[in-house]
């Protein structure tokens, strides 16, 4: 919230400063400042969601959690909801990580889609074992066992997902559920599904789906004879894994609504688009606009919070880089959605430091720190950051920065100096403090770093 205010505060001096702009540019300002500042905010005043896949092993690092928290309000669990996770061993049910991500998502108002009950892959091997009355009942024992676990706690479920070929043939893909059970195994699926819990979504997910084309005709086509013969579906997810090679799609928006005219809800379920710069950045605005242009597409997920962790992590396809620095793909959705087009309604330059902490030299009563300031993915011109020394240690001296500290010593903010305040992006500058350890040898602890 002071972070917030701040910022606006800084919008508000520049407009004011700056004398010659006209009028009605300061209006257009001031609106801005005003606008929903979250992509999950943003979405929820389109009535629709704005969601991430998540990782339980990531949830503790506190930039993953507060980037999730701040932003995005639906998860899909990347990985902990697969058969491989919850049913790795047949009748034996593992729930552990998968309820983690649920706690954490509930606990912040979240909605949770559930991912996957019927798939081909990370489906452990005793499965494709199976004779095919054996995995009929193993299926659906699968699909209620699970189901049963999150019952009033997932809104959507993914049940059965990638069950089609690439390519021409609009064929269904080999799988031993395909393969031992025939074309009906993905209606049996739904039918088992609307048994167990009556108040989930059900949807068919996939991908290279995302335009019209022989793949997406199939799943059209089945679709369509769901809806005519009775067989319970909800919602059908374009996955939106998109990179140079499969790019968005021009008939994106085309391709959604016939979907959404059969009478099924759409969503974009796995979005991550490579490339970086203002290129990715127009991607990401044209796959939100498609979406708010159907009306029947009721939210959008992105792959992963950060570049750091995505499944293709080198071909950046996220919102947020490796530092959590908003990109400018952020921006482009975020104002796509109408909201402000700056993270956490920061001072919109896209500003961003890290921080951290070694202590180059140490003796028998004390110590000097050095704390590493790295800038985010775009240029910035000044840093600050909180270093807490625990008592009754007390820094004496520090350099290479600009300290302020609280009555007892034990609690400075240091602010650039001068001359080392200027970073390109992903550039690096230290300072340096000594502390007397007055007997305690622990080392100090960093708050969070804010540039602009
Ligand atoms: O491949 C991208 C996605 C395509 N649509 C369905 C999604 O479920 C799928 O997600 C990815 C995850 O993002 C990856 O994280 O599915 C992959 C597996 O098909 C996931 O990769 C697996 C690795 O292959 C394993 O080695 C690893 O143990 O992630 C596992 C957990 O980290």
């Amino acid at each position: 919230m002071a972070t917030s205010n701040r910022s606006r505060a800084r919008v508000a001096l520049r407009t004011g400063v700056a004398s010659i702009l006209a009028a009605v540019t300061v209006a257009a300002l001031s609106q801005t400042a005003a606008a929903a500042d979250s992509l999950g905010s943003a979405a929820a005043a389109k009535g629709r969601y704005f969601g991430a896949a998540v990782a339980a092993n990531h949830l503790g690092e506190t930039a993953y959690a507060s980037t999730l928290d701040r932003e995005f309000n639906q998860v899909t669990p990347e990985n902990e909801m697969k058969w491989d996770a919850t049913e790795s061993t047949r009748g034996s049910f593992t729930f552990s990580n998968a309820d983690q991500i649920v706690g954490h998502a509930l606990g912040k108002g979240m909605k949770v889609r559930g991912h996957t009950l019927v798939w081909h892959s990370q489906l452990p091997s005793w499965v494709s074992g199976l004779s095919a009355t054996d995995l009929r009942s193993a299926m659906n024992n699968h699909i209620t066992q699970v189901m049963e676990h999150y019952k009033g706690d997932i809104y959507a479920w993914d049940v059965v997902n990638e069950a089609f070929q690439d390519g021409g043939s609009g064929a269904r893909r080999s799988s031993p559920f395909q393969d031992k059970l025939g074309n009906g195994f993905i209606e049996e699926a739904f039918r088992t599904a609307r048994s167990v819990d009556p108040a989930a979504k059900l949807c068919y997910n996939d991908y290279n789906t995302d335009g019209v084309n022989a793949k997406s005709n199939a799943v059209y086509a089945m679709v369509k004879d769901f809806k005519a013969r009775g067989v319970p579906i909800d919602c059908v997810g374009f996955q939106s894994h998109f990179n140079s090679a499969s790019p968005v799609p021009s008939d994106y928006q085309a391709n959604l609504q016939r979907f959404a005219d059969l009478g099924v809800d759409v969503q974009i379920t796995e979005l991550d688009i490579e490339g970086s710069g203002t290129a990715q950045a127009t991607n990401y605005g044209n796959v939100v606009k498609a979406c708010l242009a159907v009306s029947r597409c009721t939210g959008i997920t992105v792959w992963g919070v950060t570049d750091k962790y995505s499944w293709r992590s080198s071909g950046t396809p996220l919102l947020f880089d490796s530092n959590y620095a908003a990109k400018p793909a952020y921006s482009a959705a975020l104002t796509a959605l109408g909201g402000s087009g700056t993270p956490g309604g920061g001072d919109g330059s896209g500003a961003t430091c890290s921080v951290s902490y070694t202590t180059s030299e140490a003796w028998n009563d004390g110590y000097n720190g050095k704390v590493t300031v790295t800038a985010g993915s775009s240029p910035i011109t000044a840093w600050s950051t909180g270093v807490t020394v625990p008592a009754p240690q007390k820094v004496v001296t520090t350099w290479n920065g600009s300290p302020s500290w609280d009555s007892g010593g034990t609690v400075m903010t240091v602010k650039n100096a001068a001359y080392n305040g200027s970073l390109a992006p992903g550039a690096s500058t230290s300072f340096g403090f000594t502390v007397q350890k007055n007997g305690n040898g622990a080392a100090p602890v960093l708050g969070a770093c804010t540039a602009s």
